[in-house]
Formats: C-alpha cells, structure tokens, sequence
C-alpha cells in the first residue's frame, strides 16, 4: 500500500546548500514527491512538531534550531514523499538520529554534526510511522496542497483574504 511521509530539509541543510544532495539522495527511493514548499516556520508550529519532546533537555534548542534561529535563516523545506513503503525507505536513506552513530554514507551521517550546545544538526526529518506521518502532515500541510488525497478532507467556505499579484 502506497503512504506518505513527512520530509524536512532543516535549516543546517539549507545553509550547507545541501539541498540538491538531499533530493538526489531522497531520488534513489524512487517514490513521488507529492508536495513541497518553503515554510517560515513559526514558534507554534516548532513546539507542536515536537511536542513529543518537550521534556527533554535539548527541547529549547531543538526549537530555536528548526525556527532556523541558530544558522539566521527562518526557513525550512517542507515535502511529502508518497509511495509503497515510503517511511522507512526515507528513514533508511536519512540514517540513525544522532549523526555520530549514524551509518557513514546515510544522510544524517554525511551531514549530520552534534552542536556545543548538544543539538543534533541532522539536516533532514522523516516521519517515523503512518501515525506521526499523518499527525505531521496535517500540521505542515493543507488539503490542497498536496496534489493526491491523503486522508479526509472537507471544503469550507469562508471570507478569505489573501494577496494576488498588482
Ligand atoms: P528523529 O528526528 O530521528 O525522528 P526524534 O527523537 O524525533 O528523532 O528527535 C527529533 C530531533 O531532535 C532529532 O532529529 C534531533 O535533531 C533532535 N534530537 C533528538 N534526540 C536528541 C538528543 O539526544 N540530543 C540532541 N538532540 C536530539
Ligand atoms: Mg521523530
């Protein structure tokens, strides 16, 4: 069965200009990117991606760390990858969490760097499971958004206001 997954090129990976190592990494999965974009990311949205951790004692500078305040640059690429098995072919390619146990030739162990100030800079997120992949994704994304229906969605109708070009 085909599933999606959350991808994330964090702010160290887009600073290092790894970008276009990363998705050609991420092409050897062969699945399809459904889709992506450039997010500002905001202290609500980092503190609820990772609200799972918020007991942990790198939890305040795991939040600055993906606000992109530690590498001054407020930005994240946001994707879904979506195919058969797509979680862990992602997790695989990504490699272990801490970059140092890493498998050398995995993303995270290419990339990756542990901070003085003991953040993990591993350059990418991946869901873990279809669980988080769809508790993830729905925070990152909205329905029309995504060009394949991932889960239910209903159409709403309300005043938006919104720019359009001059
Ligand atoms: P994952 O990204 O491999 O799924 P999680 O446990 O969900 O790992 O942790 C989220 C992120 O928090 C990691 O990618 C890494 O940047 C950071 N992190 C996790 N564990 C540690 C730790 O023990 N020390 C420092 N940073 C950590
Ligand atoms: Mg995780």
């Amino acid at each position: 069965m085909k599933e999606p997954t959350l991808v994330l090129i964090k702010p160290d990976g887009l600073v290092k200009s790894l970008t276009g190592n990363i998705l050609t990494r991420l092409s050897e999965t062969k699945l399809e990117i459904v889709a992506a974009k450039m997010v500002s990311v905001s202290d609500e949205l980092a503190r609820e991606h990772y609200k799972h951790l918020k007991d942990k004692p790198f939890y305040d500078e795991l939040i600055k760390y993906i606000k992109g305040e530690l590498h001054a640059r407020r930005k994240v690429l946001a994707m879904i990858y979506y195919g058969e098995g797509a979680i862990e072919k992602v997790r695989q390619l990504a490699g272990a969490t801490n970059p140092e146990e890493a498998d050398s030739i995995s993303i995270r162990g290419q990339y990756g760097r542990i901070t003085t100030s003991g953040v993990y800079e591993n350059a990418i997120h991946a869901s873990t499971n279809l669980k988080e992949a769809k508790r993830e994704i729905k925070l990152w994304f909205k329905p029309d958004e995504i060009i394949v229906d991932l889960y239910p969605a209903k159409t709403i109708s309300h005043e938006v206001r919104e720019k359009e070009w001059a």
